[in-house]
């Protein structure tokens, strides 16, 4: 867990080491951390579940790097750390694939890293071992030929090659994605920010959950002004601002009350609706929207949540959502809810999946579940966009969005507003 005073973790920079058992990952995460963070013995299979350690990493800045199970493990249990690997490898911004020193690269190196460049994931690579008298450094040029990039030679054990490593890693921030705005692009400096924030029962005592944080230093580094205030007071607030504000921004659980007493002029949406933009793909994550309209009872649906502990999205997922949908389409339907990392990759028997905004998760984990939908032809939602639907203010939260006109106008139907 991070602390409130740390970099929240799905805003570190993901890096990721992948290889075969027993090529030195552990060994090579704890080099880079300088300290004892994983398991390592000559036991092959030793690391089951993916470790991860927050750590500074100049000049990339706050990373995240995560050592995983091998990727060639066998067997039922073997099959599921792979299975596992494979999902950091979803949420992976950097990967550091290691070569076995004392093996070399084959096929499976060969391999691993054509999965890793197809998914556009830069990439570091690093031979271990090369203190071992079994290292044949004569054919490490040979390696790097077959592979098509530098080889980084490291020995864990006397931490020869390890700066090398961390100057290559940093050298790959050219090939990084640039960073997005939350709201920055939608406000000028001096600029007010309303953000609408109720204090209920659902809310974490003594402090303001991560998707309230980062819009608010958001607005901060955009040089606008943030105000702060509950539904209650919203109408009161805006009437004191002495100025019309650039934006409302509100939590989706009290869209309407926030819609009723936000004159029209001014513009809304929700923090739900900036995460879709921000993490995925929110003209997707719009287009899926429409499957509501054919939905049957009896169809399957699926709620997916970035994280295990749901108190800070207290019933949305368990009990509002499914009573909306069941309201909409006059019956009941069979809902399935999915949450952490795992996500099905088959999602065939899905009429819809509705997704949490994924504050937990990163950009490139968002991103991928949603591309995973569509490539399966299966509609995606966010929460934020299905409650603006279901609540009949969709063209409203959506209107800040210039992106979104050509599809709000090509396939909804928008009566009595222009885009
Ligand atoms: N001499 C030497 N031994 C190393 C080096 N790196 C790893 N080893 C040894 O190789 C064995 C495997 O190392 P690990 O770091 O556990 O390998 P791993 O890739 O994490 O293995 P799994 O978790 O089983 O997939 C251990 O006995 C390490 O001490 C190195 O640079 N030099
Ligand atoms: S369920 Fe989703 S939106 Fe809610 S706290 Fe977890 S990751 Fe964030
Ligand atoms: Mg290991």
């Amino acid at each position: 867990m991070t602390t409130l005073n740390e970099t929240p973790n799905a805003l570190r920079l993901q890096i990721a080491i992948f290889g075969r058992r027993n090529a030195g990952k552990s060994s090579l995460i704890n080099a880079l951390t300088n300290q004892a963070v994983a398991l390592v013995s000559d036991e092959p299979g030793t690391t089951t579940d993916p470790v991860m350690k927050a750590m500074e990493l100049l000049p990339l800045g706050p990373v995240n790097l995560i050592d995983t199970a091998g990727l060639d493990d066998e067997g039922p249990l073997g099959e599921l750390r792979v299975e596992r690997s494979y999902q950091m490898l979803n949420r992976t911004d950097l990967a550091i694939l290691v070569v076995d020193g004392t093996i070399g690269v084959t096929d499976f190196e060969t391999q691993l890293l054509r999965k890793i460049q197809a998914r556009k994931i830069p990439v570091a690579g690093v031979i271990t071992k090369t203190d071992m008298a079994g290292y044949n450094r004569a054919q490490c040029q040979k390696w790097q030929k077959e592979l098509g990039m530098e080889l980084i030679e490291v020995s864990a054990r006397n931490g020869a090659g390890i700066n090398e490593l961390k100057k290559a890693l940093s050298r790959q921030a050219v090939n990084l994605e640039p960073e997005l705005f939350l709201v920055g692009d939608l406000i000028h400096p001096g600029d007010f920010v309303v953000l609408v924030i109720p204090i209920d029962k659902a809310a974490p005592k003594g402090r303001l959950i991560l998707p309230q944080q980062q819009v608010i230093r958001d607005v901060l580094e955009r040089d606008a002004i943030a105000v702060m205030t509950k539904e209650y007071e919203l109408k009161a607030t805006l009437e004191r601002l002495g100025k019309k504000p650039a934006l409302v921004i509100t939590d989706s659980q009290v869209f309407l009350k926030v819609t009723a007493d936000t004159p029209q002029e001014i513009p809304l949406t929700s923090f739900s609706i900036l995460f879709a933009r921000f993490k995925g793909d929110l003209p997707e994550l719009v287009r899926g929207v429409k499957v509501v309209e054919s939905l049957r009872p009896g169809d399957k649906v699926l709620i997916a949540e970035g994280c295990t502990h749901h108190r800070q999205c207290d019933d949305i997922g368990t009990v509002k959502i499914p009573r909306w949908l069941r309201q909409k389409v006059g019956g009941e339907l069979s809902f399935e809810w999915a949450s952490g990392f795992s996500l099905p990759q088959d999602l065939s028997k899905y009429r819809l999946v509705i997704h949490c905004g994924g504050c937990m998760l990163n950009r490139r984990e968002m991103r991928y579940r949603v591309a995973s939908a569509k490539e399966q032809g299966i509609p995606i939602v966010n929460y934020g966009v299905f409650i603006a639907y279901v609540q009949g203010i969709f063209p409203r939260a959506l209107e800040p969005f210039p992106e979104l006109k050509p599809l709000l106008n090509e396939e909804f139907e928008i009566t009595g507003r222009t885009f």
